[in-house]
């Protein structure tokens, strides 16, 4: 099963791509690690293919006098082209780029996805965000399910540093948006804003469980790896 590991910018994809791999090895599973962020400096596991060896945000900078944006732009050209070989492998957990939107809504996400056999995404929302701005990131998180065509799990990680109120509100308002609304006490402008959204999101979102997990401690995982079964028995594949 080959899984995409998602989130924005410091949400957790490459600690948890390391922790869930080695809970997965733990159980008995043969994984391997991809690498698709040509941007990051060092990584928490080690890389059975690593995009860095073809190219890198930083040499690209130095090669083209590119400034870290455009250079990051450049390299998901350059990733269009990438093969992620195929692993014999119960697993295939794959780290994907800091910057989601460059990496998700431009043409090199999809092509990726496209050269996978049916891939899941996991995307993570970092529990300890703000409260108020819930409704923008799962916006967010939607919008990366439908533009990757894939299915996905949404999670909301660092489990670890949120008291069990906080957990409970995040978790509630994700899987339902609509009833739970009022209790993230939207201000002003965002109130005009994020009242509709809620409701506009609960007529999109998935009928799924939203695990809490941490990919410090291992919370959850034993929850993402059922719920990974789960999204492939729906697909008619038990494997
Ligand atoms: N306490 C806690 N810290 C976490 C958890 N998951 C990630 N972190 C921390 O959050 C920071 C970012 O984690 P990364 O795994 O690098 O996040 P990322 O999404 O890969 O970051 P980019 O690739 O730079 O976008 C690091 O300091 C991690 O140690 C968690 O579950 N609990
Ligand atoms: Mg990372």
């Amino acid at each position: 099963m080959e899984v995409m590991i998602l989130g924005p910018a410091g949400s957790g994809k490459s600690l948890l791509t390391a922790s869930f791999g080695k809970y997965l090895q733990g159980e008995g599973f043969i994984v391997k690690f991809v690498n698709l962020d040509p941007g990051c400096a060092v990584l928490p596991y080690k890389c059975d293919y690593d995009v860095r060896g073809m190219f890198t945000v930083e040499g690209i900078m130095q090669s083209e006098g590119l400034g870290p944006n455009g250079a990051m732009l450049r390299a998901m050209e350059k990733l269009c082209n990438v093969e992620i070989p195929k692993f014999s492998a119960d697993f295939t957990l794959i780290d994907t780029p800091g910057q989601l939107e460059v990496f998700a809504f431009h043409k090199s996400g999809p092509k990726i996805v496209k050269s996978l056999e049916d891939p899941v995404g996991i995307f993570i929302i970092d529990g300890t965000i703000e409260i108020e701005d819930l409704p923008a990131i799962y916006l967010y998180a939607l919008a990366v399910r439908y533009r990757l065509g894939i299915n996905m799990i949404t999670t909301i990680n660092k489990a670890d540093l949120l008291d069990e109120a906080k957990a409970e509100k995040v978790k509630d308002y994700l899987l339902n948006p609509s009833e739970h609304k009022e209790k993230l006490e939207f201000k002003g402008v965002l109130h005009d804003i994020y009242t509709p959204l809620s409701e506009i999101l609960q007529t999109v979102i998935p009928a799924q469980r939203i695990p809490l997990i941490s990919a410090k401690t291992g919370k959850g995982l034993d929850e993402l790896l059922n719920m990974l079964y789960e999204v492939k028995c729906v697909c008619g594949d038990l494997t």
